[in-house]
């Protein structure tokens, strides 16, 4: 590893002065704007230009160094990567940051300024996204061969605003903006197939008279920091194939003509808006297909340079991480070229692709579980259908027989091809059993997931192979999530633990560790506390510009931002904040202090019960923040088009997060550590990796309440009434008649009936069962909140204790029990 390499390269190279130097060059030579032009924006480009270029240098220079050492390379392939700006990271990451600062202000501009000019590229829904960037982050840090390969899409993750309170979608065309990080490499472009058919020559399966699409690669260059190190994230996008008959374009029957035929452009064209849930479209199928493709013939291209056309040393220079089971399709079709293209037989090509591939699971949902009607995978990729057979035959046939012999119905369960349970229906290809199949290793994302992963989700496979289903506890980039996020944070613990080579906690984390000793220390407090309280300031200013709500930096900022849905109970904090108010107006005089409840967060456009829930919040909002008589003791902020970078602003600014799941269902949460790592007190339920964080900060610094996992199941079991307790809990009764009486949204009476129906009808997610121990539970922070040297204890623990939650260790747990590369 090496230390200090990039800040003597780019120190050697670029100090403040030829910074500036370039940065006038490209604004002129490759912008063609003049100096007096040139606004903020315009100087985000060209600093961009310039950090890409030491970022191509630096990508080769890691290649050339992994083609000498022959090391294994991960290849991580996910549909999504949810990077966030990449200017300011790219910046520390390099260490340059500084010289950056100098430079830009000798040119009479401001930094901060001008990074806000980027737009995010928003290439992913949520927690899987964000994720994988956090992973790529880690991999370059530590060094590790590794490239991300994903899609460019066009649009990313729909804008969200808001009409009436109700949620409106536009497209983000992020790419319209200009985006300097992606580099075209035609030279690495792949020529893809669906479609057609498969006939049988000479013993030998054909897949013909199939349609072409060709891949164009964009390479991200990923920085790691305060290395040498640059990996490549390549996202593909979608083109036709030369030759591509255009001429029924011209006559303007292009739809008809070509109906049953696919628009090439239109597959890399937008990324699915699911988070959690599967789309199950053809088009999907297909982006699914076209990347996974593309990015195993590229990387066996690239063995195929380094190492010629010897197989027998594939497994060990070649990891390949499924993010999901979105990429599954990547079995069968490492399978059809090692047998139709390469010779191997069936055998040795499903041992070489256990040996490659593993599998992360990222949810439990079964409704999120992704299932591929066998017909459309015959009619898109009719050559992976049969392949699919094969090994699920070999599966059944030798593998479920030896371990339970003429068990027919266990052969049913565990099929990767499931039968119709109705006659008529449709046979359905179970994606993560194919995924489960053709890897060696299995992971869930924090203990408790996977935990249930073994006993709940694949039992049958735990049971057969024991040493396949393991943990992986997910974790977060300590360099965007704390030292770029929030730098004066960052400094008191420098200032304080120190950063001179022996320590860094940067790329080691744990040494947070060391600040627990400072908890008790009241100077140390005061810094703690007077850095939370300029983030809040900083914060409010968003709020202004973006919401025009006012609201007090000496308020408790309560957050709860992430993904609209109904199991991460958003409806909780909602019905519990209508509870507070009314509080209030019976009692306008309460001795409670301020509190400002924040949300973000967007819905899936087809998810009717998560838009009603965020218009309520929106209309309680309206309803709280202008009534004057609770004295602004309470303010509820719905802030748009929730994002990585608003999660920047947000985070540090926190006092109190919200992670209240329904115990099962969050299979562990990463926003959840990145509060905790600035230091807001976690309210939530023992699910995920909330479960660790207690048992990381000690179950005194974080208020923990509601069902278990265990408690979940009896209940289900015994059966539960909603209507019990909503007959039997006044302050919940009151606050769900108003949500259904119409009044707050006089012009649409019914307008939360979705969300009322769902409460009442069933509860499926136990928000009413949860309630009163939620509510008790806030009742116990504005305690703490009154102890101000109590409440900063707590916080800088969480802050010292979140060593184990960096992505650097995730990195490593992969590396070595999955990967094999440590
Ligand atoms: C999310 C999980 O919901 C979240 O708990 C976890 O922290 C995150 O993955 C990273 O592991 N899942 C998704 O974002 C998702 O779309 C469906 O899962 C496949």
């Amino acid at each position: 590893m090496s230390a200090n390499k990039t800040e003597q390269y780019a120190a050697t190279t670029l100090d403040a002065d030829r910074l500036a130097q370039s940065i006038k060059r490209h604004l002129q030579q490759s912008l063609g704007v003049d100096l007096e032009e040139a606004g903020p924006a315009e100087y985000w480009e060209a600093l961009s230009l310039v950090v890409r270029e030491l970022g191509l240098d630096l990508i080769r220079k890691t290649r050339h160094k992994e083609r000498d050492e022959k090391a294994r390379r991960v290849y991580y392939l996910s549909l999504e990567f949810l990077v966030g700006r990449l200017l300011g990271n790219n910046l520390h990451n390099l260490g340059i940051y500084k010289q950056a600062e100098e430079a830009m202000a000798n040119l009479g501009v401001n930094l901060t300024d001008v990074l806000e000019h980027e737009t995010d590229p928003a290439l992913g829904n949520g927690g899987l996204g964000r994720l994988a960037a956090c992973f790529m982050d880690s991999l370059a840090t530590l060094d590790l061969p590794a490239f991300g390969y994903g899609i460019n899409y066009r649009f990313g993750l729909f804008k969200q605003d808001f009409a009436g309170g109700k949620q409106v979608e536009s497209p983000d065309g992020w790419r319209e903006e200009s985006c300097p990080w992606g580099i075209e490499r035609p030279k690495r472009k792949q020529l893809i197939k669906l479609y057609g058919r498969v006939s049988e020559r000479a013993g030998k399966a054909v897949w013909e008279d199939t349609q072409e699409i060709l891949g164009m690669p964009w390479d991200v260059p990923v920085t790691g920091y305060g290395t040498d190190t640059v990996n490549t994230l390549r996202l593909w996008e979608s083109r036709a194939a030369e030759g591509f008959d255009l001429s029924s374009f011209d006559e303007g029957r292009y739809q008809e003509s070509r109906s049953g035929e696919i628009q090439a452009e239109n597959v890399s064209q937008v990324l699915y808006p699911n988070d959690n849930h599967p789309a199950g479209k053809e088009l999907r199928l297909i982006q699914q297909y076209f990347f996974v493709a593309c990015s195993i013939a590229d990387l066996i291209a690239r063995y195929k340079r380094e190492n010629g056309d010897n197989w027998d040393d594939f497994a060990e220079k070649v990891a390949i991480q499924l993010n999901d089971t979105h990429p599954a399709i990547a079995v069968p079709e490492l399978m059809r070229i090692l047998m139709d293209e390469e010779d191997i037989v069936f055998s040795k090509a499903l041992s070489i692709c256990r040996e490659v591939f593993s599998y992360t699971n990222h949810t439990l949902l079964p409704e999120a579980l992704e299932k591929w009607p066998q017909n459309l995978i015959t009619k898109v990729l009719p050559r992976h259908m049969q392949i699919i057979h094969m090994i699920n035959y070999h599966f059944l046939h030798t593998e479920v027989e030896a371990q339970w012999p003429g068990d027919n119905n266990m052969k049913r369960r565990l099929s990767i091809i499931e039968e119709p349970e109705r006659p008529g229906g449709q046979q359905m290809v179970r994606m993560a059993y194919l995924s489960v199949v053709g890897s060696h290793k299995v992971n869930g994302v924090a203990a408790l997931h996977s935990g249930l992963v073994k006993t709940t989700l694949f039992p049958e496979f735990n049971e057969m192979w024991p040493d396949k289903l393991v943990n992986v506890t997910n974790g977060v980039t300590p360099r965007r999530w704390l030292d770029y996020c929030n730098p004066e944070l960052a400094k008191l613990i420098d200032d304080t633990i120190g950063n001179d080579g022996k320590v860094d906690w940067r790329r080691n984390l744990s040494q947070l560790d060391a600040i627990n000793a400072y908890a008790d220390d009241p100077a140390f407090q005061k810094k703690f506390a007077a850095i939370k309280h300029d983030n809040k300031i900083r914060f409010a200013a968003v709020v202004k510009e973006l919401c025009n709500i006012d609201i007090s930096p000496d308020a408790i900022f309560d957050v709860q931002i992430k993904r609209l849905h109904e199991y991460k109970r958003q409806q909780l904090n909602l019905l519990h904040i209508m509870a507070l108010y009314r509080r209030l107006l019976d009692n306008p005089d309460l001795d409670v202090p301020q509190r400002v409840f924040i949300f973000g967060a967007k819905a899936a456009p087809g998810y009717k019960v998560a838009k009603t829930i965020i218009h309520a919040i929106n209309r309680v909002a309206e309803r709280v923040n202008n009534d004057r008589r609770i004295k602004d003791k309470l303010k509820v902020v719905f802030l748009p088009n929730y994002r990585i970078t608003l999660a920047e602003k947000i985070i540090p600014a926190a006092d109190v997060s919200e992670q209240i799941s329904t115990a099962g269902f969050e299979a562990s949460g990463t926003g959840n550590m990145k509060f905790a790592l600035n230091g807001a007190l976690t309210v939530g339920t023992l699910d995920g990796a909330n479960v660790e964080i207690a048992e990381e900060v000690g179950d005194d610094n974080i208020f923990i309440y509601g069902l278990t996992v265990d408690e979940v199941a009896e209940l289900r079991h015994r059966g539960y009434n909603p209507k019990d307790v909503y007959n039997s809990n006044a302050e919940l009764k009151a606050v769900i008649d108003w949500l259904a009486s119409g009044d707050l949204c006089p012009e649409e009476p019914d307008a939360f009936r979705p969300l009322v129906d769902s409460l009442l009808g069933g509860d499926y997610f136990l928000t009413l069962v949860d309630y009163q121990a939620y509510s008790d539970a806030h009742d116990k922070i504005v305690a703490t909140w009154k102890k101000p040297e109590l409440w900063w204890k707590k916080a800088i623990i969480n802050t010292a204790s979140m060593g184990k939650f960096s992505s650097d260790r995730s990195i490593m747990d992969y590396a070595k029990t999955i990967w094999n590369m440590a």
